[in-house]
């Protein structure tokens, strides 16, 4: 069977960019594949973060998965820290990967550039992120496209780590959503909603209430002409309406667009729409929120379904290393 991984960083609330271009892909991933999902949360330390905070936003993002529709039961979902392996492959892939790679990673000059404090890190990112991949023997990747030079560092790595010690690490394969699943901001639709972007406005949050989502899609940015037609390059605005109402009920963007003459009824259609398909991530996501023993637990569960496999894996590394065992 084929062998999928994913990672997401406990930084930010979970905004509907990511429900529709990576978590429901997970969810319908996870039963078609052996998959494992991971809230990395080590890779969040390459920024400072209020441990108080930290540990929140870990717990809840876990919600959010299970929320969404992961279920323990088909996949394997768990916590990147509660697995130590992780931490230590990820050493060996430091070693494994070169200077010259890194700093070739265009995510780091971004991030460097407007981060204050640069941390180490932030700059070996990259090897933690081979070492969960490579960990796992995995065979597909599903990520955006931002993460794309980072698996294709992992690939490099894993077959450099093959050729010098012997066949060792599986070769990883990026995928990528189709075209469609890139949301764009509501307030700027030339750039994708985003975590981390300026205006609240112009993202809309999985945890936002009807009302808000309502409010946020009515103020949406749209185009000079009233036209309604799927036209990415020239009508951005009702492009992006139109690809999140064909994403949440199941059709193509051009499918959507059927019908409409005005901008008004799109707006209000859409808005029902997205409110429709969160409803019910929103009242699970209450539920699991009223019981964190409950997802803690089941994360216990998924740590110690990940470390059988992380630990045979490292321990193959380590021996094809030279690395002397212990007695
Ligand atoms: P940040 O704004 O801090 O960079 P982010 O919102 O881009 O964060 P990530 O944690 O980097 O989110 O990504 C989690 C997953 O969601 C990734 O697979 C990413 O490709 C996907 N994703 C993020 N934003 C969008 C978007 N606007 N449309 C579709 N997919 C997205
Ligand atoms: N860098 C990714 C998160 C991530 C990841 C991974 C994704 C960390 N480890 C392994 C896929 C596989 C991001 O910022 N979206």
């Amino acid at each position: 069977m084929t062998r999928v991984f994913s990672g997401i960083q406990p930084t930010g609330n979970v905004h509907l960019g990511n429900v529709l271009g990576a978590l429901l892909r997970w969810v319908d991933d996870q039963h078609t594949a052996d998959s494992l999902y991971c809230v990395v949360d080590l890779h969040a330390l390459t920024i400072p973060q209020d441990p108080v905070e930290l540990r929140e936003s870990t717990l809840r993002l876990a919600q959010t998965l299970l929320a969404v529709g992961l279920d323990p039961e088909v996949c394997t979902l768990f916590v990147q820290s509660q697995v130590h392996e992780h931490a230590e492959l990820a050493w060996i892939m430091q070693c494994t990967a070169s200077y010259g790679e890194l700093s070739r990673m265009t995510q780091f000059k971004d991030k460097s550039d407007k981060a204050g404090f640069v941390s180490g890190g932030l700059f070996t990112y990259p090897a933690l992120m081979a070492a969960d991949i490579l960990l796992y023997d995995t065979d597909l990747v599903p990520v955006g496209d931002d993460q794309r030079q980072h698996v294709e560092l992992a690939r490099d790595v894993a077959e450099r780590f093959n050729s010098r010690y012997g066949d060792t690490f599986v070769v990883p394969k990026a995928t990528f959503p189709t075209a469609g699943a890139r949301v764009m901001d509501l307030q700027d639709p030339t750039s994708k909603m985003s975590k981390s972007a300026d205006s609240a406005a112009g993202t809309i949050l999985l945890l936002d209430e009807p009302k808000v989502i309502e409010k946020k899609i009515k103020r949406a940015v749209t185009d000079m002409d009233a036209e309604v037609r799927y036209d990415v390059a020239a009508k951005p605005g009702v492009s992006n309406l139109l690809s999140i109402l064909g994403a949440v009920t199941g059709r193509t963007p051009e499918e959507a667009a059927v019908g409409y003459t005005q901008y008004g009824p799109l707006k209000a259609d859409t808005a029902a729409a997205v409110v429709e398909r969160l409803a019910p991530i929103q009242a699970r996501y209450a539920e699991l929120a009223a019981d964190p023993g409950e997802t803690q637990r089941l994360l216990g569960v998924g740590a110690a379904k990940a470390t059988e496999l992380a630990s045979a894996t490292l321990a193959r590394a380590k021996d094809h290393l030279g690395l002397l065992p212990r007695a």
